[in-house]
């Protein structure tokens, strides 16, 4: 989508810092990290949120999960465990319209979350 913030972050118009990339999945440090270890994991397909998701989308979850583990090793936060989150629509306080993980880790991020 031409005026979607991440779609022009996947297409390199808007700089990141990139952790990994495949064919399916785009990473990279959240700008406004809340531990030591925050990245963004996203679908390089359009999709908004997870209320979007369906049948014949819906594998690209299971290719953020494979993904974030791999992540995990390369950050180095495999030991210790990490979080991932979506945040959906505007109660679960999503921001970017374009559906998105987030990574945490290199803390004890304790629980519930605040
Ligand atoms: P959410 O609130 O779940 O929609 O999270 C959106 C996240 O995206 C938020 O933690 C900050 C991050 N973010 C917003 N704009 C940019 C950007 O231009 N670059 C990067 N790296 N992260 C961004």
């Amino acid at each position: 989508m031409s005026d979607c913030l991440f779609c022009k972050i996947i297409n390199k118009e808007i700089p990141s810092e990139i952790v990994y990339e495949d064919e399916f999945v785009l990473a990279f440090k959240d700008i406004s990290p809340q531990a030591p270890a925050h990245v963004l994991i996203i679908p390089k397909t359009h999709i908004a949120s997870a209320m979007e998701l369906n049948e014949q989308n819906a594998e690209i979850v299971s290719k953020v999960f494979l993904a974030a583990g791999k992540i995990a090793k390369q950050l180095g936060i495999d030991k210790n465990g990490f979080r991932i989150v979506n945040n959906c629509g505007e109660d679960g306080g999503q921001t970017v319209g374009h559906l998105h993980f987030h990574m945490l880790g290199g803390r004890n991020l304790g629980w519930p979350p605040g």
